[in-house]
């Protein structure tokens, strides 16, 4: 039997793989969630019994998504601050350190929000392209200090994440264009900055987001719009500075093509050939980023590395391990 996983938590991990949840900061948000909700839950009588317990969440947590490093940093920074000597200690900790996570994050929200905006100017139109609650806290605080800025929203195939984006601007009363993945390119024409934001970002200033950021970046670039990645410190990948890649998750194919469809499909060529393949998100190389806007400040990509070994110093283990 698992050591006593909370149905609660188990919930949220299932929410996060079923993409209920999503976006990487919100994720790294419910998870701590889940980790306060296994403290404040569970029967065990023992230290280490309550231990094994929160380390076996934070993995049924983990091991959701690969790509967002969100979720294993909010993982890591809840463990480190399980400490006590009673179980009640224990408790009491976790959720404190977990809640402290949770007010950190919004408070980053917000204050990258700021730094973003001053890149903003009155009137600009900005493309955006999945959903960032990161990339929209920059627009809300252009929006704020009474700047008017316009949007140009691409869909976002397959899972349409562009019309979360657009509902959102509406709502703060954005004019909104919405466009097919496809017709980015001809619309860059109109955009000042191509406003996106990240899942991971690598030692070396790449930054992972949504599949097609690195093809609407390579176009920005051709057609002189900068590119402007909205992202918390809580989304530089720590592994990144040892050598390692970060894995980019691959989605059913039911995404992309019904079960009807495969099955026609499969009715009318008997062979296989037909191979549907589903990356969720892409690697842009630096050269093509113009600015990393965060909490910190906003850096140029190459510069990210110094920002990442000042905050993760040394190699961190997995966030379960002791
Ligand atoms: C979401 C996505 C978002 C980043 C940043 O992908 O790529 O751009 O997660 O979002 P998915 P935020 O929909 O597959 O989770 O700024 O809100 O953390």
């Amino acid at each position: 039997r698992h050591h006593a996983v909370d149905s609660a938590v188990a919930s949220t991990a299932d929410d996060i793989a079923e993409m209920r949840t999503r976006g990487a900061a919100t994720i790294a948000d419910a998870a701590a969630g889940a980790l306060a909700t296994q403290a404040k839950r569970s029967e065990a009588t023992t230290e280490a019994a309550f231990r094994t317990e929160l380390r076996a969440a934070a993995k049924t947590l983990y091991e959701t998504r690969p790509t967002a490093v969100s979720l294993p940093n909010a993982l890591r920074y809840v463990l480190r601050g399980m400490e006590g000597a009673t179980v009640a200690e224990l408790r009491a900790s976790t959720i404190d350190q977990a809640e402290a996570f949770q007010r950190e994050l919004a408070q980053a929200q917000s204050k990258l929000g700021t730094v973003g905006s001053n890149r903003l100017r009155d009137g600009d139109v900005v493309m955006t392209h999945c959903h960032s609650t990161d990339a929209l806290s920059c627009v809300e605080a252009a929006l704020e200090d009474g700047k008017e800025i316009e949007a140009i929203v691409k869909e976002t195939r397959p899972r349409k994440q562009g019309h979360i984006t657009a509902r959102q601007l509406r709502e703060w009363g954005v004019p909104v264009t919405l466009v097919v993945d496809n017709a980015a390119r001809r619309y860059l024409d109109r955009a000042d900055h191509v406003l996106v934001g990240a899942d991971s970002i690598a030692a070396d200033g790449s930054v992972i987001n949504k599949i097609g950021t690195s093809g609407l970046a390579v176009n920005a670039r051709e057609r002189g719009v900068p590119v402007m990645v909205a992202a918390q410190t809580i989304k530089l990948h720590p592994d990144t500075m040892t050598g390692h890649t970060v894995e980019i998750e691959m989605r059913a194919e039911s995404e992309i093509v019904s079960d009807d469809e495969r099955a026609d499909i499969d009715d009318e060529y008997t062979d296989d050939g037909l191979v549907v393949e589903n990356p969720a998100f892409d690697v842009t190389p630096p050269r093509y980023v113009d600015a990393i806007v965060t909490e910190r400040g906003q850096y140029p990509p190459e510069s990210i590395v110094t920002l990442m070994r000042e905050l993760f110093g040394e190699t961190t283990s997995e966030p379960w391990e002791p």
